[in-house]
């Protein structure tokens, strides 16, 4: 094709100057006579232009075929690589997210396995059955209302929520006689109106010493139980009070792990 345009430019080149020679004021039998002589070895060297070009424009066609079949071959071919690798990279991936996936279902299930067994183990050597429930009383460490409230929380259990004389009675013989523990009462949203933070309902159980509730100084909201004298009893007291507290435990079966 290159070498047609060629030609043709070449041509038409030569054609105009042939023939704005031949318009200068010369009969056209002159003209012929002293053009045929002056262009002839150009004509000449046209011929071999033109073999020249159809010589090229034989062979380049079949070199430029020969190229463009060997450069399709190749595409042919990387596409069949393109197209398998891809499948065979993914299903060597997906192979490898599935053990993995695999691997971390059992490593799961290992760490359920082991988590169940620790709180089972936390729960025999923390928690005491003291008549019908279990209960874990701090003789240790003092701290507020609220600490000992989220304390309890951390063991599967809530601040002691007592519901009966006779859930007071029993466990009065398991608690230091000199010292004071924090139930789960609170007056906190509204003066003198006593609920559960277990249920966040009113409380059912009381057993005020007089004159309790005083909610001395205004600041008494939570509830605690003395036993320091003979007697048990509850009385309101500052929530920022550092005292012992008791926490019972939110199951009632240590080994069950359904909740
Ligand atoms: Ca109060
Ligand atoms: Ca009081």
């Amino acid at each position: 094709m290159l070498c047609s345009i060629v030609f043709i430019l070449f041509a038409i080149t030569f054609g105009r100057s042939l023939s704005q020679h031949c318009e200068v004021d010369e009969t056209q039998h002159e003209c012929g006579g002293y053009c045929y002589g002056a262009v002839k070895p150009v004509l000449e060297y046209l011929a071999i232009l033109q073999k020249r070009v159809e010589n090229c424009e034989a062979k380049q066609p079949a070199d430029t075929l020969s190229k463009i079949a060997k450069m399709d071959e190749k595409l042919k071919t990387l596409g069949r690589v393109l197209a398998i690798q891809p499948k065979s990279e993914r299903s060597s991936q997906e192979r490898k997210l599935a053990q993995i996936d695999e691997k971390l279902a059992a490593l799961g299930r290992q760490m359920e396995l082991e988590k169940k067994t620790l709180m089972r183990l936390q729960r025999l050597v923390l928690f005491e059955k003291i008549g019908s429930k279990y209960y874990y009383i701090e003789n240790e460490i003092t701290t507020n209302w609220r600490d000992a409230l989220h304390k309890c929380g951390e063991i599967e259990a809530h601040l002691v929520s007592l519901q009966s004389e006779d859930e007071m009675k029993v466990l009065r013989r398991k608690l230091d006689k000199n010292k004071r523990y924090w139930t789960d009462l609170n007056d906190l949203k509204t003066e003198g109106e006593f609920i559960s933070a277990t249920t966040g309902l009113k409380g059912t159980f009381f057993h005020w010493q007089e004159p309790e509730p005083n909610d001395m100084e205004n600041s008494e909201d939570c509830v605690e139980i003395r036993t320091f004298s003979d007697k048990d009893w509850m009385n309101d007291q500052s929530c920022f009070e550092r005292i012992y507290f008791i926490c019972e435990a939110s199951w009632d079966d240590p080994f069950d792990m359904t909740i």
